[in-house]
């Protein structure tokens, strides 16, 4: 289904309403979350992986000059997406972020290409596009996690090829990547599959000396400079047989169901007029473990 602004407006209020029990939750068309990342880092070309930005204020991607040593950044973003209810929809990914110091104001297509492996963020303290030593965790050019042996297959690190979403950059200045088929298909792969989501690569131009562009992260010290994604979706509709809404089925909810046996009211999901073999039955037919 698509959802148009209205429809989208209509459902923040409504689901702003549920929260004083106004109207009932089936009336929700689709609701809206913007998040700020949850861990960013850069990937600096460097043949022992010896430095790494996890805790700085931004990270990069392209190209630095010959005073940089004319070596690749790339970026590192993932986002915390467990308050998205399983089984949502979703319908548009968009990312805004502050472009906040650039090599050449020359425009550069930065792309966003989902990663395939996990990566960290450590302690490593930079202030500026050299990196500082790396820490343990840390992402580096080399190291998913700095200091264990999980290293990428590939140096620069492994992601998928094509970009998700591709836009160019200039000047400084925030910059967002509007709502593609593949920004809507990562995260509805991560929302359906948590252990899969690695975030995405922040990938410039990687050929042009200077063409590197900072970005603010998670940590810029003011919060309209931090990534922001926002997320338009549909939740799945309740599951009856959800008894304590935690969008599971499972023990939890045949205990509750057990403790009714034999009576009315809730568990009585066929509305026989007794909890018995059919409600427990079609619960287990609902088992999400
Ligand atoms: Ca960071
Ligand atoms: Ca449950």
């Amino acid at each position: 289904m698509r959802i148009n602004f209205s429809q989208q407006f209509l459902a923040v209020a409504l689901a702003t309403s549920l929260s004083f029990g106004l109207v009932p939750a089936q009336t929700v068309l689709a609701d809206q979350l913007v998040l700020t990342s949850s861990a960013d880092n850069t990937l600096i070309e460097d043949p022992s992986g010896a430095f790494s930005a996890g805790l700085a204020t931004y990270f990069f991607a392209g190209r630095v000059g010959v005073n940089g040593g004319s070596t690749l950044r790339r970026g590192a973003i993932r986002f915390d997406l467990s308050t998205i209810p399983p089984g949502s929809s979703i319908t548009s990914v968009s990312l805004k972020m502050n472009c906040s110091a650039v090599g050449l104001t020359t425009q550069y297509p930065i792309s966003l290409k989902r990663f395939t492996k996990s990566w960290g963020e450590g302690a490593s303290q930079a202030f500026g596009g050299g990196g500082a030593p790396s820490a343990a965790g840390d992402v580096t050019w080399l190291h998913r996690f700095y200091g264990t042996t999980q290293s990428w297959a590939t140096p620069g690190g492994e992601f998928v090829a094509t970009a998700s979403a591709t836009r160019n950059v200039g000047a400084m200045g925030f910059y967002t990547w509007t709502s593609t088929a593949g920004l809507v298909a990562d995260v509805q792969l991560w929302v359906n599959n948590p252990s899969q989501n690695f975030g995405w690569c922040v990938v410039g131009n990687e050929t042009v000396l200077q063409s590197v562009k900072r970005f603010d992260s998670h940590e810029a010290t003011v919060e309209s400079y931090r990534p922001q994604l926002t997320i338009v979706f549909t939740p799945a509709p309740p599951n009856p047989y959800d008894l304590n809404n935690d969008f599971k089925v499972n023990a939890a909810d045949l205990a509750t169901l057990l403790s009714r046996w034999g009576l009315p009211g809730s568990g009585d999901f066929d509305g026989s007029g007794a909890v018995d073999g059919a409600d427990l039955a079609g619960m287990l037919g609902a088992w999400t473990g």
